[in-house]
């Protein structure tokens, strides 16, 4: 059989397993020729989804006095770019000094004709930079942590192989984490009722992923060697909930499978930068670990939601 064979045959439709439908969630479901969205698909977030691109409303964002200006929430693609700001920020790069603006993604925020103007594909996190002329729009956590460590020079070896590993090990981690969030927390925890054939697919592979995760970190320090790099900033706040908190998922995945693994998430998490990043734009958790808005470093001191929240609601 040539590829070209193969491939064809790897998507033809699997119509012994869908005959009749008896087998089906629900029992006697048949897909339809044509798919239409006439009903919510149910679950958390099915107010937001659409199968449609683009702006539902006029909205301008906000611009901050900084050139960098971060249209983000504290979700792990957000805290990706926050982590790394603050990395650079701690380095002693004033350039990377950053606002960052809240996008409520539960209300929509991502569809508001500003955002979409910097990201088509409306998700977070979303980047300005100012300081190019004309400013430069950046949407894809990877994408704009890769901007960064070249602006910057940091965080990203010059010379190979550790080059090609780092940007190897952040492709892989853009290419799977969908699997982990879209797919396993997805089927886990936001389904509207627990499918155990998607479930066993997705646990599957996200038991698969922590164990290669695990496996290499045997033999190494960080991602890359002894360098902590953009490979570890975007993967850490994946792979970390998912082995602490994410989906309360732990027991049912065994992460105690994972002791190399788990010994590099304490190794990230002890980084004083990525305490910092991850509290910005946060909105769940204990009010004293959110910094809802970031626009200067005593943010952190005067300006978390603990703060906020014993001033009414008042910002200084
Ligand atoms: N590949 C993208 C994924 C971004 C993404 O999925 N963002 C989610 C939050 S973690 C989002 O904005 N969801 C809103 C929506 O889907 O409408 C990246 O890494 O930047």
């Amino acid at each position: 059989m040539s590829d070209d064979q193969t491939a064809a045959a790897e998507i033809e439709p699997a119509e012994a397993e869908i005959d009749d439908g008896s087998n089906n969630q629900p029992p006697g479901y048949l897909p339809p020729r044509v798919w239409t969205w006439e009903k919510p698909s149910g679950g958390q977030f099915a107010n937001v989804n659409r199968p449609v691109s683009g702006a539902t409303h006029e909205k301008v964002l906000p611009v901050g006095r900084h050139p960098l200006q971060l249209y983000s929430m504290g979700t792990p693609n957000g805290v990706k770019v926050t982590i790394m700001l603050e990395e650079l920020l701690a380095l002693g790069h004033a350039g990377a000094e950053y606002d960052a603006w809240m996008i409520s993604i539960g209300d929509g925020d991502q569809f508001g004709s500003g955002f979409v103007a910097i990201n088509p594909n409306s998700k977070i996190p979303a980047m300005m930079d100012h300081s190019a002329d004309p400013p430069l729009r950046l949407f894809e956590s990877g994408s704009i942590l890769f901007y960064l460590a070249e602006k910057f020079g940091a965080f990203l070896p010059a010379g190979q192989p550790a080059r090609a590993e780092t940007i190897s090990w952040l492709m892989w981690q853009m290419g799977s984490a969908p699997f982990v969030g879209g797919g396993f927390g997805h089927f886990y925890n936001y389904a509207p009722f627990k499918i155990e054939y998607a479930i066993d697919r997705f646990a599957m592979e996200t038991k698969r992923q922590l164990h290669v995760l695990d496996t290499h970190l045997a033999g190494s320090e960080y991602i890359v060697g002894g360098e902590y790099t953009i490979a570890d900033i975007a993967i850490w706040p994946w792979y970390g909930s998912m082995m602490r908190e994410a989906y309360g998922a732990q027991e049912f995945l065994n992460v105690s499978e994972y002791p190399n693994l788990d010994r590099w998430v304490d190794l990230i998490a002890a980084r004083p930068a990525v305490q910092r990043g991850r509290m910005v734009n946060r909105t769940f958790g204990g009010p004293e670990s959110q910094v809802r808005e970031r626009h200067a470093a005593s943010d952190f001191e005067e300006n978390r939601e603990d703060m906020v929240e014993a001033r009414g609601g008042e910002r200084v």
